[in-house]
């Protein structure tokens, strides 16, 4: 439903956080002067068991640093989860209050009912007070259930002068002591503080106190079981509706399985209420809408000609590349202001402090103080202005930011250009319920996973080195997942990207996000070849790299990712001399793209009994190579083989770094993991010898010749 949901949340904890960065972000683009959002107010619906997820919780002293009185948190302390009591044996709004208050935050409670004011009034010595503080969350819960007898023994009985107050009090009359959170005069009294707060620079949360299925009868209200019961009776029904005041609307003679829907008279004050409510609101349902009132221009072709025209004998590495690209497009005269770089605490490690100087940090206060590094060419710079949202170590915190930057385009329709660079270990694996939730919200913008793969970031041991984040890529649909081995790779997949994303396609599907690798080994990154159509190739997912050498006489087909070309190219080179092996090398960027393509034709041709079949693209490309295909990433094998069964005639050897690896140097982790020239070597001999093409003494020559032990441990297990 594109036209309706904005901000959709179900998975508990990313709702606050979501609405935490998206209040920050929008005071970024106030104070750059990209938008006026002076006027916006973020509200956040939270219930009180959603606040023992980390997210909830986890980053609300921001909320207090970046002064956000434009965020409202409101907890429904219904004091129920799922199974039962959030805190049973203890007080959660206590316990709330204790943690925002201790954050920074205006906290407002709202405990009790109006009717509760004259006993509070009575209470000039604290013993009801005493007994509201003493009376733990899973007592209350009961209280909730039970009939006014009940209440009038156990709450006010133990202390004479308690039960004495209600003494003029009926059962009925206890029974209906409302909790805070249900009456209306209170909830509107906090509402209205909350945004009469505006100027205090004080975030504000609103802890009610509810009855968890209130008005929904004995049977549900306040019960454990309260979130599973679906349906009701028609006693339960009716009970509802007495308990509403709907007699004069809803017969005695409702269908219990059919209930009707209820239908106020147009002349009533309710239905007037309602009509005048719709017509402020400007509508009668939430409507998302994606016209740009700021519209945003391409960028220039320059700073991808850069990326085109290769290091000129330099060793560089993608992330360095990137980073070049990065600095371009910021300064690019048509998009520069709305490129938001986004990084946590890691601009170091990927080479990009250098724009700190150039682009500025953001911050909120500007820089109070002189920098240890002021001397320095590349200082630590922060500003009110500042470009960059530099987020700490927090992933799912900049997480949250690039969503509300890569969602802008519809929730301000100033469409942003986030590209949120992070260790690629800790982006699908550790915040992949946020990246799904950018999907969900159709957010665009590019995801860079710097220090990519299994063995290219060496020594960092084994939560570090990723060689399965492309593989939990593949699980999100709107991903665009690429795996670049060259800076020109890099550029015209950037470059296509933007004109998908920010410039209406195509392909007409708009509303992706990309995840691009990017490593840190450095090589001289060649130029882009002249080749007709190689753009559009790359950003399809595979294209020949370099024809077989000429001379040897059996084909061999070898498609490399990221920084296995230097393996995948060593090895053709062996191939080339030792085994009469004449090996084409291929450039897969994109396995994900090719797959979902052949899924479509795959569907298309189910569908299209009696047409001409269409032949997936991948079958099609390959098509034009000779011999067995073996494809080599620094990713896991998984990651190939999602093209395997597209090009069913032919051999398909997938090398990979399936295991959880080791703290060693790259070319120890290649060795281990059987992605080194002399495994490619080894693999491609092994293809043909599938195909009949070798026998086994050349595969059992390279084993010796590349110094490969049989009886090694798989690295899988070790
Ligand atoms: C991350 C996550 N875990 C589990 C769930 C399943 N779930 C849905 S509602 C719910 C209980 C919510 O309790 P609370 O936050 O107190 O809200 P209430 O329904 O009481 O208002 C749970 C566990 C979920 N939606 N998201
Ligand atoms: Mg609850």
């Amino acid at each position: 439903m594109p036209d309706f949901w904005e901000f959709p949340t179900v998975s508990m904890g990313l709702g606050p956080i979501s609405a935490l960065y998206h209040a920050r972000f929008n005071r970024y683009l106030q104070n750059r002067h990209i938008d006026d959002t002076s006027g916006s107010r973020v509200w956040a619906f939270l219930g009180d068991g959603e606040t023992d997820e980390p997210e909830t919780l986890g980053a609300i002293s921001l909320a207090s640093r970046e002064q956000l009185d434009n965020l409202v948190f409101v907890v429904n302390c219904n004091l129920q989860r799922l199974d039962g009591p959030v805190r049973g044996n203890g007080k959660v709004i206590q316990e709330l209050e204790a943690t925002f208050r201790g954050a920074g935050w205006n906290v407002i409670k709202v405990i009790w009912g109006s009717k509760w004011d004259d006993l509070l009034a009575q209470d000039k010595d604290g013993v009801l007070l005493n007994q509201m503080n003493t009376t733990v969350d899973g007592e209350f819960q009961r209280y909730a259930i039970e009939d006014g007898g009940y209440i009038r023994d156990n709450f006010f009985g133990p202390d004479e002068r308690l039960r004495k107050m209600v003494a003029d009090l009926s059962d009925d009359e206890l029974r209906s002591l409302p909790r805070g959170g249900h009456d209306y005069r209170k909830l509107y009294a906090a509402y209205k503080a909350a945004t009469e707060n505006l100027g205090s620079g004080r975030p504000t949360v609103i802890l009610c106190k509810t009855v968890k299925g209130w008005t929904l009868g004995p049977g549900f209200e306040g019960r454990n079981s309260t979130h599973q019961i679906k349906k009701m009776t028609k006693d339960q029904i009716l009970a509802m509706r007495d308990r509403l005041h709907l007699e004069d609307v809803v017969p005695d003679s409702l269908d219990a399985d059919h209930p009707p829907y209820i239908k106020l008279a147009k002349d009533s004050v309710e239905f007037q209420y309602m009509m005048e409510r719709r017509k402020a609101l400007d509508g009668s349902i939430p409507k998302r809408t994606t016209v740009a009132r700021r519209p945003l221009d391409l960028p220039g072709d320059g700073p991808f000609a850069e990326m085109r025209s290769g290091s000129n004998g330099q060793e560089v590495s993608t992330t360095m590349a990137f980073t070049r690209l990065l600095r371009g497009l910021a300064r690019d005269e048509h998009i520069g202001p709305r490129v938001v770089p986004i990084i946590p605490d890691e601009a170091r490690t990927f080479g990009m402090d250098a724009l700190f100087r150039e682009l500025n940090i953001y911050a909120s206060q500007g820089q109070k103080y002189e920098p240890v590094d002021h001397d320095l060419l590349l200082s630590y710079s922060e500003s009110t202005k500042g470009q960059i949202l530099e987020e700490g170590i927090t992933e799912a915190g900049s997480m949250a930011s690039f969503i509300a930057a890569g969602t802008a385009y519809s929730t301000r329709g100033v469409p942003m250009v986030p590209f949120y660079t992070f260790y690629s270990m800790f982006g699908f694996q550790r915040v992949g319920d946020l990246i799904w939730q950018a999907a969900d919200m159709r957010t665009r913008g590019f995801l860079m996973a710097a220090t990519a793969g299994r063995t290219t970031l060496l020594g960092e041991g084994l939560q570090h080195q990723d060689g399965h984040s492309l593989v939990l890529a593949s699980t999100v649909p709107f991903v665009q997942a690429y795996d670049p081995a060259f800076a020109y790779e890099v550029g015209a997949i950037v470059q296509a990207g933007m004109v998908r994303m920010y410039g209406g396609g195509p392909p007409e599907q708009t509303d992706v996000f990309y995840y691009i690798t990017l490593y840190n080994e450095n090589y001289e990154m060649p130029p882009m070849p002249d080749t007709p159509g190689l753009a559009e190739a790359i950003v399809e997912g595979l294209y020949k790299y370099a024809d077989a050498p000429t001379g040897p006489t059996i084909p061999a087909t070898l498609l490399f990712s990221g920084t296995a070309h230097t393996a995948a190219r060593e090895a053709v080179a062996e191939l080339a001399e030792h085994y009469d092996v004449a090996t084409e090398l291929w450039s897969a960027t994109s396995y994900k793209a090719l797959r979902e393509e052949a899924l479509a034709a795959e569907r298309w041709n189910r569908l299209h009994p009696s047409q001409e079949p269409r032949v997936p693209r991948v079958a099609q490309i390959l098509a034009d190579s000779q011999g067995p295909i073996i494809a080599v990433s620094d990713f896991m094998k998984i990651v190939p083989e999602q093209v395997q069964r597209f090009v069913p005639d032919r051999t398909f050897v997938p090398l990979g770094t399936d295991g959880m690896g080791r703290s060693d140097t790259r070319e120890a982790l290649r060795r281990h993991f059987e992605v080194d020239t002399g495994h490619v070597v080894l693999a491609v001999l092994d293809g043909l010898l599938a195909d009949g093409k070798v026998d086994e003494s050349a595969v059992e020559d390279a084993i010796a010749r590349y110094d490969i032990d049989p009886e090694s441990i798989d690295p899988y297990l070790a």
